[in-house]
């Protein structure tokens, strides 16, 4: 089985509300449909979520506006995951859409319900999203479902797909002469896009090493090449890994 994160920043433009890159989804897609293993997948919000879910505060203490922010960043995040499965089922890949603030613990998937779509030949997509839980409202990110689901299901491989070669030293979008890391060495330097309501890159850093540990191979690449997966473990590869 592996294990595979479409990054809001690569499946979305970030700045541009609900902005959907569907020609980019359909690349990757087309990629991973060719890979002969079982696949769950995992989605971020990108603009579908970060912009809503920052301007609501619904990671930070409730507003009284929150049951209509809660209503409307879940419904663009259901709206970003049905658009993917549209892709998928084009490309050939039946998903099927799993709603974490529809969980019993939006920090646990349900891993046997999962596995019986599995099984049946399908290929389940969750996604960062909204929840409520002992009256609190909060996001569940999608790297946090990557953790869970690693965790339980010891993936063979886990790709983080972004919209950055890799992890580099400094935020190559603000600093033009930063250095792609084929491996961390921690004294990476991380920015925060404005809206990010889940921590970014530095935080997917720390989900990605508690993942190595298991011993599972984790990959950081960019999705705008998604040709690239077919060079991961070669000294060719383009990208990132943590051992
Ligand atoms: P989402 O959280 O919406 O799913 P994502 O998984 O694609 O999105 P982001 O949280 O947007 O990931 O993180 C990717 C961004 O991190 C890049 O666009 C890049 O500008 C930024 N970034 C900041 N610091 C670094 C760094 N040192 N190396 C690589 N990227 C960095
Ligand atoms: O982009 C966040 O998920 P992430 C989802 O994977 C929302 O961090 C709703 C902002």
């Amino acid at each position: 089985m592996q294990l595979v994160k479409l990054g809001g920043s690569v499946i979305t433009v970030k700045s541009r509300y609900r902005y959907f890159l569907q020609q980019t989804t359909r690349r990757i897609v087309h990629e991973l449909k060719r890979i002969d293993d079982e696949i769950i997948l995992v989605h971020g919000g990108g603009s579908f979520g970060h912009i809503k879910a920052s301007e609501f505060s619904l990671n930070g203490s409730p507003a009284s506006s929150v049951p209509d922010g809660i209503s409307i960043v879940h419904r663009d995040m259901m709206e970003l995951n049905q658009r993917i499965i549209t892709v998928m089922l084009s490309e050939g890949m039946p998903g099927i859409g799993m709603p974490p603030s529809t969980f019993a613990d939006p920090f646990m998937p349900p891993f046997g319900l999962i596995e019986s779509y599995v099984e049946a030949g399908m290929f389940p997509v969750t996604f960062g999203d909204v929840y409520i839980r002992n009256g609190n409202s909060g996001i569940v990110s999608g790297d946090d479902l990557m953790l869970a689901l690693a965790l339980h299901f010891k993936p063979s491989r886990v790709m983080f797909l972004s919209d950055v070669d890799g992890i580099y030293d400094r935020n190559p979008k603000t600093h033009p002469d930063a250095e792609l890391r084929k491996e961390v060495r921690g004294n990476e330097a991380f920015e925060l896009n404005r809206d990010d309501v889940t921590g970014g890159m530095g935080k997917k850093l720390g989900i990605m090493k508690r993942i190595a540990e298991t011993g599972t191979d984790v990959y950081l690449l960019n999705g705008r090449h998604p040709d690239r997966i077919w060079n991961m473990g070669t000294k060719e590869f383009v990208g990132t890994v943590i051992h």
